[in-house]
């Protein structure tokens, strides 16, 4: 797994988009790596281990732009992957449903993203709603979409803040019964997730969501 990761890391530094996609999707074709594996060992660790060099601080959102836009568009051509992988694991429909939103503010929803492809993986109906959604659209998405929970993603901490204010007015808004779980590097620094941003589940990696999950509660 290094060695594909480092390979696909020298590809994101360089930019090189089609051959960036061509190794990622020849990862999951060819050489058994999971899709999951992929997020997680290769393409999430690539992205957050993404440095600017001094010599070159004025290219630095130019390259991240850019590397994020390859980033996605491999996400994008593995979702047909994503629901064969499902099939073969689950032989009924979905029965829950979750909407995946990123707080007000919050631009990075690559980890959104990935969470969505997660939630499909493990059977659940996924709506992707992604970036800076403002507090009062979540209300409305969780009543129009009758959702069983919500899946905020936070990157920047300087959006903790604002996904707390959308939580609270969700809890006081909000069915009781609908779920709410969190997750993304924004939480990293925060000691007690479920205690102070009064959530059903913090998860930082597909194994702990399952469990969760699949633990009977939910
Ligand atoms: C890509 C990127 C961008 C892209 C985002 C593209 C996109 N559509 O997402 C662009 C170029 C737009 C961008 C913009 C900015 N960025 Co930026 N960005 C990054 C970068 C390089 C990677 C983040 C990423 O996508 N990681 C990959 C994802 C897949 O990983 P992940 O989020 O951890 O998700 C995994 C898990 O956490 C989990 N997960 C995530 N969410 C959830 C939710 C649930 C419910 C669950 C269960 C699990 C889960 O599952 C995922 C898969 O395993 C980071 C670098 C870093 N070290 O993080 C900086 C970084 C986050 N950015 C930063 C900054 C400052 C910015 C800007 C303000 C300035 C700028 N550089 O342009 C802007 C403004 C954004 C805003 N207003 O919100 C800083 C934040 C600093 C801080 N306060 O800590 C960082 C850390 C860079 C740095 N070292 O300074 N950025």
């Amino acid at each position: 797994m290094e060695a594909f990761y480092n390979k696909f890391r020298e590809l994101i530094e360089t930019e090189s988009k089609n051959e960036a996609i061509e190794f990622a999707l020849a990862l999951i074709d060819k050489h058994r790596v999971t899709i999951v594996e992929f997020y997680e060992e290769i393409l999430a660790r690539t992205m957050n281990s993404i440095e600017c060099h001094n010599d070159e601080k004025n290219l630095c959102v130019w390259r991240e732009h850019v590397r994020s836009g390859i980033a996605r568009t491999i996400i994008e051509s593995l979702y047909s992957r994503v629901l064969a992988e499902r099939s073969k694991n689950h032989s009924t429909p979905p029965d829950k449903k979750v909407a995946v939103i990123c707080p007000d503010g919050e631009y990075h929803d690559m980890g959104a993203r990935i969470v969505s492809d997660y939630f499909t993986l493990l059977n659940w109906d996924v709506v992707f709603v992604g970036n800076s959604t403002p507090k009062d659209e979540f209300i409305r998405v969780a009543e129009h979409l009758n959702l069983n929970a919500i899946a905020i993603s936070v990157t920047n901490p300087y959006n903790l803040v604002s996904a707390k204010k959308t939580i609270d007015m969700m809890r006081e808004k909000c069915d009781e019964n609908l779920k709410i779980f969190v997750g993304g590097y924004g939480f990293t620094k925060v000691d007690d997730i479920k205690k102070d941003f009064n959530v059903d589940g913090y998860v930082s990696s597909f194994n702990e969501l399952k469990n969760l999950l699949e633990g009977g509660e939910y």
